[in-house]
């Protein structure tokens, strides 16, 4: 079961078909007692006309990035991939022995992330900092977890981030990963209170002038730490009264010769919830003031 925000409010997919949610906030949504019974619950009683009217409707919205008011965290290091990529990039400030610390402890990295203004939805653009010359996406699962701490549902997420900035200086992450639109989430989020299967496949893809210029895939099987222990660290010391959504960490990274750019196109797919695709742009998308 998937969970959509559009232009014009929020549907449920089920089965292929999509039924309207008759909620004005996904903030309230998100706290429920039992999202997925909820949502069911509209499902059973749909029906006739309205359900008709509700595809169209569907049909010819705009989907938006699935987030109300919850703020966006972040794990890091989470994959071997990831700790050799930081190692590297890092080389001229130390080595960065402390990645090879952290992949190794008991103890998460977690770092903020994103409020939802700097979040792009599907479709939307992602940003390349206009003081950054290394630039690259990071494809995340993406956790929902409700107020009381429990993960309720998955989406795609991308955690643009500055190499050259991190690797110059680990204190210069904060930089290097929150800025406007330095992450997307979306298309939906599938709602669901079980684990996935370790062999889910996340994908990515990068189109420049329409070719690939670079692909990559992992598994969930290669994420070092369990979802719900990233989510359990998160909420041991925070109160998320909306919820929080919590990115993975990669375990996708392309070449140290490749930088975004420009125009290009990120596809990421996770196959149960869907492709997420963004272009790339490099500088302010609103004049300073
Ligand atoms: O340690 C820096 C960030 C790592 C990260 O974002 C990741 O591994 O995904
Ligand atoms: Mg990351």
């Amino acid at each position: 079961m998937k969970l959509f925000r559009t232009g014009v409010g929020c549907f449920v997919e089920n089965d292929g078909h999509y039924y309207r949610v008759p909620v004005t906030s996904l903030d309230a949504l998100f706290a429920h007692d039992d999202l997925q019974g909820y949502l069911l619950s509209i499902i059973e009683k749909s029906g006739g006309a309205d359900f008709a009217v509700s595809e169209l409707d569907f049909s010819s919205a705009q989907i938006l990035a699935p987030i109300g008011s919850q703020e966006v965290w972040a794990a890091g290091v989470t994959y071997f991939r990831s700790r050799s990529a930081r190692m590297a990039e890092s080389k001229d400030a130390g080595g960065g022995d402390f990645y090879d610390r952290v992949y190794a402890a008991e103890r998460p990295e977690l770092f903020f992330k994103a409020t939802p203004s700097r979040v792009a939805g599907p479709g939307a653009v992602v940003r390349i900092r206009s003081d950054a010359k290394w630039s690259v996406p990071e494809p995340e699962l993406t956790l929902l977890i409700n107020p009381r701490g429990q993960i309720i549902g998955y989406t795609v997420g991308n955690d643009m981030s500055s190499r050259d900035i991190e690797g110059e200086n680990p204190l210069y992450l904060p930089q290097a990963k929150v800025y406007d639109r330095s992450c997307a989430l979306g298309p939906c989020i599938l709602v669901s209170n079980d684990p996935l299967p370790t062999a889910t496949p996340i994908r990515i893809e990068i189109l420049r002038g329409g070719r690939a210029v670079f692909s990559g895939a992992t598994t969930l099987a290669e994420l070092k730490r369990a979802p719900a222990d990233l989510a359990a660290y998160l909420f041991r010391e925070n109160t998320f009264s909306f919820g929080a959504f919590l990115m993975t960490g990669t375990g996708i990274v392309p070449p140290d010769d490749f930088a975004l750019a420009q125009g290009d196109r990120i596809r990421i797919t996770i196959d149960p919830i869907g492709t997420l695709q963004n272009d790339v742009v490099q500088g302010r998308l609103i004049p300073a003031v």
